[in-house]
């Protein structure tokens, strides 16, 4: 298929979905198709890792409810703390959160709750056992919530008889209030006789940019050196899995496929263990999991086989050299090493030179 040997950054010129655009420039500009799995046990180190491994990874995969003390304060949570290291260091957040249900369920796991997944996460995955209809429920859920924030509010405000606009985004609205308020407060104590939102008006968004210039100027400490994603959100199919006798079989795998063909706009491509790239016009990208390397001391070639518990592990050269898949997912292969950032550049480059290869 033609994604084989077409390059991340051609791909992003080409693909359909804007998110799956955005994340082929972001692999093109970072040298990497490496995601973390930061399946850790608390949110503090959650938020560590994500700041440490940050810079050499495109995607941060996370299973928030096996994280003890996540904070679901909207504004200063903890799913806030991670898009704000996802723009600092350049990475989308990946919820894999498999969604299983029946429509109905899957969109309101998705959207409400005390975790509002969609609010922080760009991507989440669908396990499509149930049918298609749970992939059609999150597309419409997406759709509109992407319809709310897609559109920034303008708000004028009337502090103490004279009358102010901003023109803000949705969520820094209440801090300019406060800020406002704290203002006029100090200088006339007692004179704010009322604060009052006069008008709503919504206006698009500021289209998304990535700016290569930006980035090799930057250490990598400073805030906001990459564009903000846009604001579409996407999903992967769970169309298959990495452990030993999953029942996902080649009628399931096929149904996903089709599935994704259905949503274009919402679908990004898969969780597989191969690329399903193959009608002409098919260009997912496809995530997997079930990823280590070899100790660097043992000989190259060496595999590593399971973790005794179903997992079964590939090297990144068999997964995205030979299978065709994009992105590996790494999780205890860089967690449980003894320097996390160090063994996550062995996984960068090892996964990048695979890639390199496969489309030379
Ligand atoms: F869909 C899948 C799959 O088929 N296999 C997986 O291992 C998801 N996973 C996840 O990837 C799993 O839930 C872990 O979060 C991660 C793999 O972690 P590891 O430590 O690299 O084995």
């Amino acid at each position: 298929h033609s994604t084989l040997k077409g390059t991340f950054a051609q791909r992003s010129k080409t693909v359909t979905h804007p998110l799956t655009a955005y994340l082929f420039r972001l692999m093109d500009l970072k040298a990497s198709n490496l995601c973390l799995s930061a399946d850790v046990a608390t949110a503090r180190e959650l938020l560590s890792i994500a700041n440490r491994v940050g810079p050499f990874i495109v995607v941060l995969k996370t299973h928030h409810d096996m994280v003890s003390g996540w904070d679901y304060d909207p504004e200063f949570g903890t799913g806030k703390k991670l898009s704000a290291l996802a723009r600092k260091h350049g990475f989308l957040i990946f919820e894999d959160r498999k969604f299983g249900d029946i429509g109905n369920t899957v969109e309101l796991q998705y959207t409400s709750g005390s975790a509002k997944i969609i609010e922080w996460a760009h991507i989440v995955n669908v396990n499509m056992v149930p049918g298609k209809a749970s992939v059609t429920s999150l597309a419409n859920a997406a759709k509109k919530w992407e319809e709310r924030s897609h559109y920034s509010v303008k708000t004028s405000v009337s502090v103490g008889g004279r009358s102010r606009g901003s023109n803000e985004d949705d969520e820094d609205d209440e801090d300019d209030d406060e800020a406002d308020v704290a203002a006029t407060s100090e200088g006339r104590k007692g004179s704010i006789v009322s604060v009052t939102t006069v008008t709503h008006q919504y206006e698009p968004a500021v289209s998304p940019r990535l700016d290569k210039t930006i980035l090799e100027e930057d250490s990598g400490e400073s805030v906001s050196s990459f564009d903000e994603p846009p604001s579409d959100r996407g999903l992967l199919i769970l169309a298959q899995m990495s452990s030993e006798g999953n029942f996902m079989d080649e009628r399931y795998t096929n149904a996903c496929v089709e599935a994704a063909r259905e949503h274009k706009d919402f679908v990004m491509g898969f969780v597989s263990q191969q690329s399903l790239n193959t009608l002409p016009e098919d260009d997912f990208i496809h995530m997997t999991p079930g990823c280590q390397l070899p100790p660097e001391e043992e000989e190259e070639g060496t595999e590593v086989k399971g973790d005794g518990k179903g997992q079964q592990y590939n090297t990144p050269q068999k997964l995205v050299g030979i299978a065709g898949t994009d992105i590996v997912i790494v999780g205890r292969g860089i967690l449980k090493a003894g320097d996390p950032q160090e063994e996550a550049e062995r996984y960068r480059s090892a996964a990048w030179k695979a890639y390199t290869e496969r489309v030379r």
